[in-house]
């Protein structure tokens, strides 16, 4: 198809409740939309950097700049928007997955409108629902914790996960534990240990935990196997996988026996499906993970994780989990089986909202070829 623009806008939208990790306490996200236009179709696409350097190197801001200043000029040079090619075409490019992945998933969308078919369909999905866990923050007290929690439980999420901290980890397990000894429970930390906290971490294998997501920093695949050999739950990489190439290697050191993942993370659908179809081939059950993304986003995740060794619930919550007012209507909700449906309609099968996200937006431009 022949591009006539592509527009991005920075976002800001209010959380529902804050969100800590160990990283911090955020209130709000700061997010890019971005938004291809060809032939009188609209592909949609969101990166899922925050304001700050945290959960990874990249920002609102250099995914600002790396895609106006070289992935947007790289797809108009190819004149193509056909996303494995866009995703060949800026390869050369290290890092910045995030900007990548923005721009490649509103390619996606484009594509299977151009189709008239569901993603999920032009991706080869099995799933036409999709297991609903809720990711749970670092709360003021335990009792704060345990009853979010319940307000989950109650609400119908197959799967709940708590994000440890040093300091907020086996009370935490203890106390969600004692309340609710049956559900499926897994725990994230997002790199706050190291392996001299190996003796805490391994307390973790009281609590039957589903899995124990990023103990270490990013980089440290082989303290993650020292660990592996240490505890009897699993370990699950997020932050760590960059791609194909550091999931094979994490899973031959056996660094992690699960997989979480992220499109933003990893750069883009063609990268998931890589590690996806490399997990099927070994056996290792992934999951998709979320980054707290409005509807555009989170319906985006809904088609990936219809794939078939997506098998385990993912962090992909009713819209009022985690805003007021979510970008599309309708918004995303759970079903009485606590799971959530895939779009069906034609791309990402969702509706976004022009003037919900016109109150929302900090700053827009359009590029031309
Ligand atoms: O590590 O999975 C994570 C949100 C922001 C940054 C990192 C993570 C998360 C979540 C949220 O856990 C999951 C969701 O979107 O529901
Ligand atoms: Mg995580």
């Amino acid at each position: 198809m022949k591009i006539e623009a592509v527009e991005l806008s920075v976002l800001q939208l209010p959380y529902v409740h804050f969100f800590e990790t160990s990283f911090g306490r955020e209130v709000d996200r700061q997010f890019i939309l971005v938004k291809v236009l060809a032939e009188g179709l609209t592909g949609w696409g969101e990166c899922v950097a925050s304001e700050q350097p945290l959960y990874s190197e990249e920002t609102t801001e250099t995914e600002w700049h790396v895609l106006k200043d070289f992935l947007i000029p790289a797809l108009f040079r190819k004149q193509t928007s056909d996303p494995a090619a866009f995703y060949q075409a800026v390869k050369p490019f290290r890092g910045n997955p995030m900007a990548k992945a923005g721009l490649e998933l509103a390619l996606w969308d484009l594509a299977a409108k151009e189709k008239g078919v569901s993603l999920r369909l032009l991706y080869g999905g099995t799933q036409d629902e999709i297991q609903a866990g809720v990711s749970v923050g670092i709360e003021d007290t335990l009792a704060d914790l345990v009853a979010r929690v319940e307000g989950y439980v109650n609400e119908g999420y197959r799967r709940v996960k708590i994000k440890i901290k040093p300091g907020w980890d086996v009370e935490a397990c203890a106390a969600v534990r004692r309340r609710f000894p049956d559900i499926l429970l897994q725990v994230d930390a997002n790199g706050a240990y190291t392996l001299a906290d190996a003796e805490t971490l391994r307390k973790l294998d009281a609590f039957n935990l589903l899995l124990v997501e990023q103990p270490f920093a990013p980089f440290d695949l082989w303290d993650h196997s020292r660990l592996q050999k240490m505890m009897k739950s699993p370990l699950c990489l997020d932050e760590s996988i960059l791609g194909e190439t550091t999931a094979r290697q994490a899973l031959e050191m056996d660094s992690c026996r699960i997989i979480n993942i992220k499109v933003g993370r990893v750069g883009g659908p063609v990268e998931a499906r890589l590690i996806h179809d490399l997990c099927r081939e070994r056996g290792v059950p992934v999951w998709c993970g979320g980054m707290l993304e409005s509807g555009i986003g989170r319906a985006h995740n809904l088609h990936l994780a219809s794939l078939p060794n997506f098998t385990l619930p993912a962090d992909l919550s009713a819209s009022k989990r985690y805003y007021h007012e979510d970008l599309i209507d309708p918004e995303i909700e759970l079903t009485g089986r606590g799971t959530v449906a895939v779009p069906d309609g034609p791309g990402i099968g969702v509706n976004p909202v022009d003037e919900r996200i016109r109150k929302a937006t900090l700053r827009r431009e359009i590029f031309r070829p």
